[in-house]
């Protein structure tokens, strides 16, 4: 039987995805009808969804087995009241790899010192400052799910030392974990770079303030990668112009675009990157959702459910 699937992820992204999410279901075996438009609610079985969508009323796909999101972050779609079905968030391979270069790259910027070669040609042969080595440059991430857990590992493969920070107790190999509140102070307390990859949920919301950042080693620098709301920002501000934070590069924010008027713009220590840490690419999307498709309909359990109720 045809399987219908609507895709309202934005009219901006069909064009993208239609080509990719039609070869998937061919590749996985599913006969699907898929439209970026859906007269009859009752009549969808899936329905593939972005937050860029803005407001939904999940209400009448009544009939409908899975919401398939197509972001790793479900924050501004578990809060919506409308929606009983059951969730499903955005893991893949390219998406992992997209954060993990980004955090490679990022940690190695300030762990080599870059900028000072980058910015600082001026004709003098400066040789006697070297960078340490990776092992001794100790780098915390608080988040070990499929993001950080990936990035972490990664650091570790280059010889950092990492601390990784998350709820539930965890043994990855290779990294040290950590995790309750008090794991939190361990791991800030060796974070001389800090990488934050957790999702956004009330119980995330301003975690580093201007007391847990007051817990980081002095010249510590921040990349955050995760939410913008994790950082108390005016706590970043005041941390950095007392140097207590060297550097914060900021990928995601409250507010995006970042308005132009906002202090993080001009300061001299904040690097900004417009939401680019990872994309979601349609190809390997596409085969995650055709998958769960497949799963749906062969009453198999489905990849990468949400827990409404923990928010992530
Ligand atoms: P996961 O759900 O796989 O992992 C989340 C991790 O955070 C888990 O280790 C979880 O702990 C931990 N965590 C959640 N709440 C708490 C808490 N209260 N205290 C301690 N640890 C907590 O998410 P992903 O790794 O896939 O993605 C992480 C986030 O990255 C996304 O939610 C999104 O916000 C962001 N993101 C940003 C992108 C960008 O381009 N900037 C792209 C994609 C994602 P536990 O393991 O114990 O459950
Ligand atoms: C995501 C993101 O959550 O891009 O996928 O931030």
């Amino acid at each position: 039987m045809t399987i219908n699937v609507f895709f309202a992820a934005g009219s901006d992204s069909w064009a993208e995805y239609q080509g990719p999410l039609g070869d998937a279901f061919a590749e996985a075996g599913l006969d699907v009808a898929l439209s970026p438009e859906a007269p009859d609610p009752t009549r969808v079985d899936y329905l593939i969804y972005a937050p860029t969508r803005g407001e939904f009323d999940f209400s009448p796909y009544q009939n409908c087995k899975a919401v398939l999101n197509l972001w790793a972050g479900v924050e501004r779609i578990v809060t919506n009241p409308t929606l009983t079905q059951p969730l499903c968030r955005m893991v893949n391979h390219e998406l992992t790899e997209g954060m993990v270069e980004y955090v490679v790259g990022h940690v190695l910027r300030h762990h080599l010192g870059m900028d000072a070669h980058i910015h600082g040609q001026d004709s003098i042969w400066r040789n006697t400052v070297l960078p340490p080595l990776a092992r001794q440059r100790r780098v915390t991430v608080l988040g070990m799910g499929a993001l950080g857990s990936a990035a972490g590992q990664a650091l570790t493969a280059l010889n950092f030392p990492v601390t990784g920070w998350s709820r539930t107790e965890k043994s990855i190999p290779g990294l040290r974990c950590v995790w309750s509140d008090e794991g939190l102070s361990v791991a800030l307390a060796c974070a001389d770079i800090l990488v934050t990859l957790l999702p956004r949920t009330p119980d995330t919301d301003n975690l580093l303030n201007a007391e847990r950042l007051a817990l980081m080693p002095s010249g510590a620098v921040i990349i955050n990668p995760g939410r913008g709301q994790l950082i108390d920002d005016d706590a970043l501000l005041a941390a950095l112009d007392a140097g207590h934070i060297s550097h914060a590069t900021l990928d995601v924010f409250r507010v995006e675009p970042l308005p132009p008027d906002h202090p993080y713009w001009a300061h001299p220590k904040v690097t900004i990157t417009p939401h680019i840490a990872a994309d979601t690419r349609a190809g390997s999307a596409a085969r995650v959702v055709a998958e769960n498709i497949r799963r749906g309909e062969a009453g198999e359990s489905l990849l990468h459910l949400v827990d409404r109720a923990r928010g992530y």
